[in-house]
């Protein structure tokens, strides 16, 4: 009898046991594989940063301008508009301090636009990511008249020679097909961020990491009050660059184009891909690469845009509700300057 009891116990020992192993192994490989579906799921290739908006969608443009006669500070895609008074200047250059980036920054200066770029580089040395490491790329038919012009410590210049060329339209539809081919070829490897720049124009004020983000573009100082079927885009269905006059948030400048070289290399690959569709069919856009730029911010918004303080024009006065003018293209006599008319 005796010995019976003592089989009837260790069966039910035996039990519990069974049932608390059962019980502990089923948790823990459970929360083994709840685990192993996280650390998976940390390796999820990440999105690229993109703003996209599909063709045809009819909502109302987007005032610039508030009722005040100011620059509004937010896109109705909740992309800031840089301005003053919307940033501090010591704040977020500490936040960016801690970033070591290198900003390239690309400049045309081909026939008789060399003549531009000491203004050009010399401003921008008071002016332009003063403390940060900047990269200028200049690409000219006239090496030799690259001035020499003393650059902070961080500054650095790179001289890319280029073929000269009969037609001003030509050199500025370029462009895209070369910042296509120098992204490729260096700066995937040298810089973060990449802003390319008119070479007609000079610095008169702060322009800093504030301007940084995914993709920037600015607003043009010449339309950013007009309605969006007075602006000059495309209107020929025929070209790549072609904008319904029922579309369309604001006029971008092409004299700036920027934000991380990922995003602003798909921009460039875009447009040039769109221009060389335009050319097969011998159509020129109204505003040649600026009219493809404004195709493309129409449907890939920016993350960030600039106020027309980014890109103003010498001639034309500044009205008390602009704050400051920071970057502005300077007079110049087309007729004189251009290789044709
Ligand atoms: C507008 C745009 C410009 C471009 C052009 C397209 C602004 C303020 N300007 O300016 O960015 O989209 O329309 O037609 O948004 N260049 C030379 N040599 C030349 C001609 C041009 O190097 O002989 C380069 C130079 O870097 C110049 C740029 O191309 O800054 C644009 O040419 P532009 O300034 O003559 O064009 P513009 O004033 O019509």
């Amino acid at each position: 009898m005796k010995h019976l009891q003592n089989v009837y116990t260790f069966i039910l020992v035996l039990a519990c046991l069974s049932i608390i192993g059962l019980i502990y192994f089923g948790y823990t490989s459970n929360s083994i594989s709840t685990r192993n579906k996280e650390e998976r799921s940390c390796f999820k290739p990440q999105k690229e940063h993109q703003l996209q908006s599909p063709h045809g969608l009819s909502y109302n443009q987007p005032s610039a301008v508030g009722p005040d006669g100011k620059v509004v500070p937010l896109a109705p895609w909740l992309a800031p508009i840089v301005q003053e008074g919307t940033f501090d200047p010591i704040l977020i250059d500490s936040i960016y301090k801690q970033q070591n980036i290198t900003i390239a920054t690309t400049v045309f200066a081909v026939g008789k636009y060399t003549r531009f770029l000491k203004d050009f580089l010399e401003s921008a040395e008071q002016n332009y990511f003063v403390g940060f490491r900047v990269h200028y790329y200049v690409f000219t038919d006239h090496p030799e008249q690259v001035p020499a012009v003393k650059l902070s410590e961080e500054h650095h210049l790179t001289v890319l020679t280029v073929p000269s060329s009969n037609r001003w339209q030509d050199i500025s539809l370029s462009r895209m097909a070369r910042l296509e081919k120098l992204i490729e070829s260096r700066l995937f490897n040298e810089a973060d961020y990449i802003f390319s720049l008119d070479v007609d124009s000079k610095f008169y004020g702060r322009w800093g990491v504030e301007t940084l983000s995914p993709l920037v573009g600015v607003i043009h100082a010449w339309f950013y009050g007009e309605p969006r079927n007075k602006f000059t885009y495309e209107r020929r269905p025929e070209s790549q660059a072609f904008i319904p006059s029922n579309e369309g948030d604001y006029y971008y400048g092409g004299a700036v184009i920027g934000g991380l070289v990922k995003n602003v290399y798909r921009l460039v690959k875009t447009c040039r891909e769109q221009l060389d569709i335009d050319a097969s069919k011998s159509i020129e856009a109204v505003w040649q690469e600026e009219s493809h730029l404004n195709k493309y911010f129409l449907y890939n918004k920016p993350s960030k845009l600039l106020s027309p303080e980014y890109l103003w024009d010498d001639t034309k006065s500044k009205p008390d509700q602009i704050k400051i003018i920071r970057f502005s293209q300077v007079i110049k006599n087309y007729k004189e300057i251009r290789p044709n008319p």
